[in-house]
């Protein structure tokens, strides 16, 4: 099927271009656009031209899946400047997304017109690239250099309503009716004539461009691509066109041959991959969740009630006590408020979410829930109690998922009747907020109760990963050996704040005694057995939990910023004379060794076992479930480029046993 075609309305030449899923700009819509135009040219018949989409959307970008093969022509400077350069004018017919190179393509039309749907943007900065195709150079000229500025390197696509604000787009058309109102707003445009993007002046001047910048310093830090953008708009401003261009096409270059865009367009494709179940059909009829049940009203299944409550999903949450489910309730409805505060909701939807959820002290009124969430204490015991009850209250077919972190489904599974029905649904804190879900498929999952579990993950906002039975299940399993690490490092020399510094000077938000510290430092501790067999126990004992008791692994003040704390470096001392260990000198490069690459490691382990699907699932959890830096690609991608080789010879070095396919791919 040809991806682009053309049909004449009397003086109209519409251009169509259809290739779906997104529009991308492959080479054979390149080709079509070039050949549209040059046929709307010629025809003297022919007054002006329309470029509009069929399907979901207008283009949505140039095709990243070309970015990584041998270049095809037409190249796409050439079609656009022969777009912008057509001595009739051409006007841009947009619905759905207008996005990076799909924008480009409209700033080369000579007028824009839009549904009131549509979004418009430039967000190639979240591939770790720049609008390459004029995008930087056209922006300041039509909605001047603040706005261009912040389109370029924030990625952030803007609604329509604001688009014809800014001038972005000249024309709003009815959701329905754009094909009738892009050839009426061709017809009056005929004796206007082409108006080229490119012979605008600039629009306002430099010295916006450092706000922008100062706005963004904190999200941007270790990312290349935002300031590459700020660059080339600044550009703009002193340049002339043609210059700015050839400034634009160098600083695009370079981020593309760079690791970070690699490393964030491997995320792009890696987040849908993560999506597909191998093996299953695409249209595997799923199971219908209509209501949801969660079990725990604490910090967790509070987060957990408040995905489906925000997506209009009723939910059914049980407590123990009446103090319990009254102080948990009260904190969904505060959060809620808080966001209505900053504008992300408004009072009445507030009171929307919260007329959805019915609270309750009795299990018997999860009956007619069609997906249950269990978030109790993290025992075998109770929750194995737990599925046992819900297997006599639920109706047939409901999905029954835990949310334990390192428990094991199967034999959660089997204190029911219905294992086939039963999985982990693994969120993480703030459930409302962490994007990642890990799917557990535990031994007769039933696949359309997977299906549908990972169907509702991506409804509710997540990223839906599919993770195998074994303790710490992805994500946490990785964890435990740089955790167990990192503990070593510190009776060998190294200190607290070291440690973590290399975490966070790599990129990512926190280092492991920070993270300990966040999450608690007395998790797992035995408070009753009193014994105090390593340095975590005996923080543990002098009532370091954490930041929740204002010292853990670091002392905090009472806005909670951290700082070294002298009586942890006893403790440490303390436990290293005991322990008969020198103390020597650590180097930054030993804690890479020691912390990261064992986690890269322990992802290959998972591999083998089978306990992920694919390498890009593993950096999928830990972009989106501990904030791995994304322009590093994940543990996987990031141990390619560091080295499969380095990295095993590195851990034999060492003294870890390496996986054998680490070793093996080396
Ligand atoms: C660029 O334009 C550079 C220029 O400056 C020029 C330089 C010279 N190419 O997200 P979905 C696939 S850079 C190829 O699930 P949605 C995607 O992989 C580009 N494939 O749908 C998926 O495939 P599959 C700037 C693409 O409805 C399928 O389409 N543009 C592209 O949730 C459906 O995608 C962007 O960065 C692409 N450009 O969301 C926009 N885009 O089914 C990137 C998508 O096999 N795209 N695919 O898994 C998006 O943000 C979203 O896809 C969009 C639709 C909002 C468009």
């Amino acid at each position: 099927m040809q991806s682009v075609t053309t049909q004449i309305y009397d003086d109209i030449l519409v251009i169509l271009v259809n290739n779906p899923p997104v529009n991308a700009l492959s080479w054979h819509v390149r080709q079509g656009l070039k050949d549209g135009v040059a046929e709307g040219l010629s025809d003297d018949a022919v007054k002006a031209i329309i470029l509009r989409c069929d399907g979901a959307t207008f283009i949505a970008g140039a095709d990243i899946t070309e970015f990584t093969q041998a270049p095809k022509e037409p190249d796409l400077f050439s079609t656009l400047d022969a777009m912008e350069k057509a001595s009739k004018p051409i006007i841009a017919a947009i619905h759905g997304t207008a996005l990076g190179g799909g924008l480009e393509t409209a700033l080369c039309c000579h007028y824009r017109i839009a549904v009131p749907s549509a979004k418009l943007g430039v967000p190639e900065v979240k591939l770790g690239l720049l609008p390459g195709a004029g995008g930087t150079q056209r922006l300041p000229r039509l909605v001047g250099v603040e706005a261009a500025a912040t389109m370029c390197a924030g990625g952030e696509p803007v609604p329509a309503a604001k688009a014809l604000q800014m001038g972005l787009i000249d024309r709003m058309a009815g959701e329905t009716s754009l094909a009738d109102e892009a050839l009426a707003f061709a017809r009056e445009m005929i004796a206007a004539g082409p108006r080229a993007t490119r012979d605008l002046p600039v629009k306002g001047d430099a010295a916006a461009i450092e706000g922008v910048k100062a706005a963004g310093a904190r999200k941007w830090a270790g990312f290349e691509a935002p300031y590459a953008n700020l660059a080339c708009v600044e550009a703009a401003t002193r340049l002339p066109f043609d210059e700015g261009i050839a400034f634009e096409r160098s600083e695009f270059m370079k981020l593309m041959m760079g690791s970070q865009s690699a490393a964030q367009r491997h995320i792009f494709f890696a987040e849908r991959q993560a999506a597909k179940i191998d093996g299953l059909p695409k249209d595997l009829p799923l199971r219908d969740i209509q209501k949801v049940g969660v079990i725990g009203a604490g910090t967790m299944g509070g987060g957990i009630s408040m995905n489906f409550l925000a997506k209009g999903i009723p939910v059914t949450i049980v407590e123990m006590t009446p103090e319990n489910l009254d102080r948990g309730t009260g904190v969904i409805r505060k959060n809620y408020e808080a966001s209505a505060a900053k504008g992300r909701f408004t009072g009445e939807q507030v009171e929307g979410m919260m007329g959805l959820l019915t609270p309750t002290l009795s299990m018997d009124d999860l009956a007619d829930c069609d997906l249950v969430i269990e978030a109790v204490y993290e025992s075998m015991e109770v929750k194995k109690e737990v599925f046992g009850k819900l297997d006599a209250i639920c109706k047939p077919g409901a999905i029954l998922a835990s949310n334990t972190s390192f428990l094991d489904i199967d034999e959660i599974a089997a204190a029911t009747t219905r294992p086939q029905d039963v999985l982990g649904m693994h969120f993480f804190s703030p459930a409302n907020v962490m994007k990642l879900l890990e799917v557990v498929r535990g031994e007769k999952t039933a696949d359309d109760a997977l299906a549908t579990a990972m169907a509702i993950g991506k409804k509710i906002g997540k990223v839906a990963v599919v993770a195998g039975v074994c303790d710490g299940f992805i994500g946490n399993r990785m964890l435990k050996p740089r955790q167990l690490e990192a503990n070593k490092l510190l009776l060998e020399g190294a200190t607290p704040q070291q440690i973590d510094k290399v975490h966070t000077d790599f990129g990512m938000p926190m280092g492991p005694f920070q993270m300990s510290d966040l999450a608690g430092v007395d998790i797992g501790w035995h408070r009753d057995e009193g014994r105090i067999e390593n340095i975590r126990d005996a923080l543990c004992a002098k009532g370091r939990w954490g930041q929740k008791t204002g010292k853990g692994f670091y002392d905090y003040d009472d806005q909670r910023r951290p700082t070294p704390s002298t009586e942890v470096a006893t403790i440490i001392e303390e436990f290293r004379s005991t322990s008969n260990m020198q103390k020597r000198e650590i180097s930054d490069q030993e804690i890479i060794e020691r912390t990261l690459y064992p986690m890269v490691n322990e992802g290959y382990l998972i591999l083998e076992e089978g306990k992920a699907q694919r390498a890009s699932d593993i950096d999928v959890v830990w972009i989106y479930g501990y904030g791995w830096p994304v322009y590093r690609g994940g543990p996987m991608f990031w141990g390619n480029l560091e080295g499969k080789g380095k990295i095993a010879e590195a851990l034999e070095r060492h003294g870890f046993a390496v996986a054998a396919s680490l070793k093996a791919k080396a």
